[in-house]
């Protein structure tokens, strides 16, 4: 028993200096603080089915296209977490997105401006077509050999992302002028180093909008806010 003990005191001892050790790290790298957000919705899940007939080797013969992806405890899955004030800080300037199984994964990528990287890993024809008003739209095949394509988007804005030989590809560039964090099966969302003081926080979903709160961010420290998201 006093061997388990001192192996215990032993452990908790080395946790101990690993955390003191982390911690200047941690506050050298900015001062920042972390924004942890929850994002619920209290409604029914949206997913539609569609019967498919074109490239079933590829893409199978029911499309589900997930428009509202809702988790554990009411969380929505799917949503942009953004700190659209914090310029600078974000670190991914470049998105990557791959075309598998004629879906775009993931549905909903964030990034800064900069370069959305799309993969074709399905061998077959797909064409990258985008709506959006402040980037130019992107209207171009990308036949099965092409694997990687790179695309500039360099304004904050929502794009659509679809596919114009598959009608049911949908997927979603969130190009955000700060730091951004898709949230995850639960609706969680976290977004690190974020500079202290008042920051507005951003949530955006495809189909549940958009919606703000101000938070009050402190180095060192994660301030927690919630969303609620209506229909
Ligand atoms: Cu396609």
């Amino acid at each position: 028993m006093r061997k388990v003990l001192g192996a215990v005191t032993a452990l908790v001892f080395a946790l101990g200096v690993a955390t003191f050790i982390g911690l200047p790290g941690a506050t050298a790298q900015g001062g920042g603080g972390t924004i942890e957000a929850d994002v619920k919705y209290n409604g029914a899940p949206q997913v539609e089915k569609l019967k498919v007939n074109k490239d079933t080797e590829k893409c199978g013969t029911e499309a589900v296209i997930e428009k509202v992806v809702v988790g554990g405890n009411k969380g929505l899955a799917n949503a942009v977490v953004s700190v659209p004030g914090a310029k600078g800080v974000g670190k991914a300037t470049k998105a990557t997105i791959d075309q598998h199984g004629c879906k775009f994964v993931p549905h909903v990528v964030a990034m800064n401006p900069g370069d959305l990287e799309l993969k074709n890993s399905d061998d077959i024809l797909h064409n990258i077509h985008t709506y959006s008003t402040a980037n130019p739209s992107i209207n171009k095949a990308q036949p099965k050999f092409k694997k990687v394509m790179t695309e500039k988007l360099e304004k904050p804005e929502y794009v659509k992302l679809t596919c114009d030989v598959h009608s049911w590809m949908l997927g979603w560039v969130a190009v955000t002028p700060g730091p951004a964090a898709v949230t995850d099966a639960n609706g969680v969302a976290k977004i690190e180093n974020v500079p202290p003081g008042k920051q507005t926080v951003e949530v955006w979903h495809e189909t549940l909008g958009k919606q703000t709160k101000d938070v009050e961010v402190k180095a060192g420290q994660t301030t927690k806010v919630s969303f609620e998201m209506k229909k």
